[in-house]
């Protein structure tokens, strides 16, 4: 029967560890944290991700997948760590080069290393192969490497995981060959075989085009600010053409992915990543022109009610959320409540924190904050004006119950943010 070991049971690690393990390929799971293997090992998940939970447990309970903090000797090693940034924009590897280290120990020839993580271009060559090589084995001749990331998108992990097409980036073409046959156990989707360092970079770009795309969006928000058209209406319009898709403006880009692949090929090639970078600066600089708007509003010291903190809707995830940074922002100079349905240490009703508020900003377009009652919050706000990062709400509706509604990108705020002294934290662009 074919083995794997999966070092990293997080949100990529443990529902790959579950898809092999529920098509017949014997996993060992490998975390750095004893609870986390407890948890596996009673059939149980430390993550929310839907019917994850449930194959675990069958995995478990059929002793086709158990966990542990010790890396054991196997057929097959698949990386799964996190690969996050640095306080200076730059690739932190430490957790690749750790896993690598835990299994030079026990590598013997003919074996398979898969690094699944997203990381900087080379580093499997650069980084990954020279620690797996202190093993005295030589990487391609006496076991096969392959660099094939992750492509999920969490909610929809299950599905993905079995229908996407995946990158296989052999370091050698056999390499590639074995990765394929592997993950050939549930993948349904096309695999590609390349090299190593080109699924590096398909990877990163993957999420850099999404990214540029969204600060272009973001741009052209502030365009039409300035020019008192609705953004919205020109996206909506111009993607009626067959070969154009704008993507959707808001408060900024969140995630541990749009919010941080770019900046792995700036790091690698600064002098040439320029759009990349430029992009990523106007993403992260929309929470401070968000705050802006905000201080053309209200004075200081008002109410502001933010609706939504995760970095997108209808997911529990604030990593890297750009409404998390304008709360942070807000906080300075005004008496800010937080509602959000999905993090526990924040309110989930929008009418118990509005009494006497000053203004509602909408964050994150969770679909709870959908169809609010306008009239009930008229009726208990002390100035009843709403900002929509998000267009979600309904202009009609919302000024019918008697507020003012100011919209992201429809110049409504505009003159107004203009006018208003607010400091603000974050480098604009
Ligand atoms: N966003 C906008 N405007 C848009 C689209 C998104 O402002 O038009 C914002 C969202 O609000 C959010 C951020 O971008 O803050 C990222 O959201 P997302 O849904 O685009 O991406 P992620 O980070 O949840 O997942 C991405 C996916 N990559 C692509 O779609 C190219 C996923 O397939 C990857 O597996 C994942 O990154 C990853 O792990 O790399």
């Amino acid at each position: 029967m074919k083995q794997v070991s999966i070092i990293g049971l997080g949100y990529i690690g443990l529902p790959t560890a579950a898809m092999f393990a529920s098509h017949g390929v014997k996993v060992k799971g490998v975390d750095v944290v004893q609870e986390i293997c407890d948890i596996i090992n009673e059939g149980k998940i430390h993550i929310e991700e839907p019917y994850l939970e449930e194959i675990v447990k069958q995995s478990v309970l059929s002793g086709m997948f158990s966990a542990s903090t010790i890396v054991e000797p196997s057929d097959n090693f698949i990386i799964a760590v996190p690969t996050p940034i640095t306080r200076e924009k730059k690739a932190d590897l430490s957790y690749v080069v750790k896993a690598a280290e835990s299994i030079y120990p026990v590598l013997k020839p003919g074996n398979l290393v898969i690094l699944e993580s997203t990381v900087s271009p080379r580093c499997t060559e650069d980084v990954l192969i020279p620690v797996l090589e202190k093993s005295g084995l030589k990487a391609g001749r006496d076991f096969y490497v392959a660099h094939c990331p992750e492509r999920v998108l969490p909610g929809k992990i299950i599905y993905e995981l079995e229908h996407n097409n995946k990158i296989i980036g052999g370091i050698t073409e056999e390499s590639a060959i074995k990765a394929k046959e592997l993950y050939s156990a549930f993948v349904q989707g096309e695999m590609h075989l390349t090299d190593a360092t080109t699924a590096e970079l398909c990877k990163l770009m993957e999420n850099t085009y999404r990214d540029v795309n969204i600060a272009l969006a973001n741009e052209l928000a502030k365009i039409c600010d300035k020019l008192g058209v609705n953004v919205w209406d020109v996206v909506k319009y111009a993607n009626k053409h067959p070969r154009v898709n704008l993507h959707q403006p808001g408060p900024g880009v969140g995630g541990h992915c749009l919010a941080v692949d770019p900046w792995f090929i700036v790091e690698a090639t600064p002098e040439l990543a320029r759009i990349i970078e430029l992009s990523r600066k106007t993403n992260d600089g929309m929470p401070a022109y968000v705050a802006q708007k905000v201080a053309g509003l209200v004075p200081d010291r008002a109410k502001v009610v933010v609706l939504g903190c995760t970095y997108k809707p209808d997911v529990d995830d604030m990593r890297e959320s750009p409404v998390v940074e304008l709360i942070e922002m807000l906080e300075e100079n005004y008496q800010v409540e937080v509602v959000d349905p999905y993090i526990e240490k924040y309110d989930s009703n929008v009418y118990e924190v509005s009494n006497d508020a000053d203004l509602i900003v909408l964050g994150v377009n969770h679909k709870q904050f959908k169809n609010l009652n306008f009239d009930v919050l008229a009726k208990i706000m002390k100035t009843k004006k709403i900002l929509d990062t998000r267009n979600l709400f309904d202009k009609h509706a919302v000024t019918q119950s008697g507020f003012e509604y100011f919209l992201l990108g429809d110049g409504s705020s505009t003159a107004l943010a203009e006018e208003a002294v607010f400091e603000v934290a974050a480098a604009q662009v």
